[in-house]
């Protein structure tokens, strides 16, 4: 939930729930029709509902081999089998369940029923995007919604398969390992993100590979090597212009065996925070809010422009009526009818601009700011 004061000020975006808004929205109806109004908002009704979405989706992303299953393992306290590519999204539940896309649910999933997913989930495997799975306990916090994407590096299909599950996620929690820091092509790969999901979008997540899986490892991992992953991370936020929480370190094979230790809790601290109202989740939800409003924003100027050249092309014509209205004749010819509606709709497109979008983009913008 990314907090109360930014599902309240959601509510706002909605045109149709306003009184102030309804009377610009008549005289949109009125003026410019019923699609573009509908139109306008139902895309305001999708932001507003991206904005408050009860539940966080974090993907889990990282170069093929980082350890994000690793680390699924030390969430969740077991492995979850190998998927048969296609990333798992998951859920706290009840129960390890597996969910198909009619409703139906599918105990303990095991390999065999992943690997027979397309049937059993009521199509073929081509149709099946993601293994939804619930998993009990509470090794993932309510309200968040884990995607693992596929590692990228291995081609480029991958890559952008991985793309598209962040994409549809709020943040990506970057999981890279203490072997290789990270590489121009983790750095491009989170640059794309950052474009479309704003500078606190990404989270990063070193695993540690410790030289032994033992607390002296662990100690000398903190002592000389930690540092090191500090700054790198911290030039390479710097170049991508992104403004990640510090990051986590976690030694994903040591914690699986001891989850209280190695990084496990403050793992699952900051997904908790994540869930909960992080400024993470906050400002990249109102940096979405703000896109979609810019988006519209443009095509209301275009539509405005187009709208604008009617009437000044009427008012030329009407111009040139006059001057050849008989000699001597002081009585206006009255204005075209084209040339009324394209002022009731350039009147009526400003109103939407100043009354509804501007207000709205003001407060997203001051939010965002002070998240
Ligand atoms: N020594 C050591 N090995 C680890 C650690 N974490 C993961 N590994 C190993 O690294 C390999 C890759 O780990 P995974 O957790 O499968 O990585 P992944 O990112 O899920 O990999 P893909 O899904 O194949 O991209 C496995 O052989 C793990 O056992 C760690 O903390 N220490
Ligand atoms: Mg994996």
């Amino acid at each position: 939930m990314p907090t109360p004061a930014i599902s309240e000020f959601a509510d706002r975006f909605d045109p149709e729930t306003s009184p102030v808004s309804l009377g610009v929205l008549g005289q949109l109806d009125r003026a410019v029709g019923r699609a573009f109004r509908d139109d306008l908002c139902a895309r305001l009704q999708r932001a507003a509902a991206a904005l408050a979405e009860p539940e966080v989706r974090v993907t889990l992303g990282g170069r093929a081999g980082s350890g994000r299953s690793s680390l699924l393992h030390v969430l969740i306290g077991r492995a979850l089998p190998a998927d048969p590519g296609h990333p798992y999204t998951i859920r706290a539940g009840r129960a390890d369940e597996l969910l198909g896309p009619g409703g139906g649910r599918f105990a303990d999933f095991d390999r065999a029923v992943i690997a027979e997913h397309g049937s059993l989930l009521g199509g073929s495997a081509r149709e099946v995007s993601h293994l939804a799975v619930t998993v009990r306990g509470d090794g993932v916090p309510g309200g968040l919604l884990l995607a693992d994407a596929p590692g990228i590096g291995a081609d480029l299909a991958t890559d952008g398969r991985a793309a598209a599950v962040a994409h549809a996620g709020d943040l990506l929690l970057w999981v890279t390992d203490s072997r290789r820091p990270l590489s121009r092509a983790e750095l491009d790969h989170l640059g794309g993100h950052l474009d479309t999901h704003g500078p606190h979008s990404i989270v990063f997540v070193v695993n540690a590979f410790l030289d032994a899986d033992t607390g002296d490892g662990w100690q000398r991992f903190q002592q000389r090597v930690a540092p090191f992953y500090r700054r790198r991370i911290a030039e390479a936020a710097d170049e991508l212009g992104a403004d990640p929480p510090s990051p986590v370190f976690v030694s994903a094979r040591a914690a699986a065996g001891h989850p209280g230790r190695f990084g496990g809790p403050e793992l699952r601290d900051l997904l908790a925070d994540l869930a909960a109202g992080h400024r993470a989740t906050v400002a990249t939800r109102l940096f979405r809010a703000e896109q979609a409003l810019t988006d519209l924003a443009v095509d209301l100027n275009r539509r405005t422009a187009v709208a604008e050249e009617a009437t000044a092309f009427a008012a030329a014509e009407h111009a040139a009526r006059l001057l050849t209205t008989a000699r001597g004749a002081v009585s206006e010819t009255p204005r075209s009818r084209s040339a009324a509606a394209a002022v009731g709709q350039v009147g009526a497109l400003h109103r939407v601009r100043d009354e509804l979008l501007e207000p709205l983009l003001a407060e997203t913008r001051r939010l965002r700011d002070n998240a």
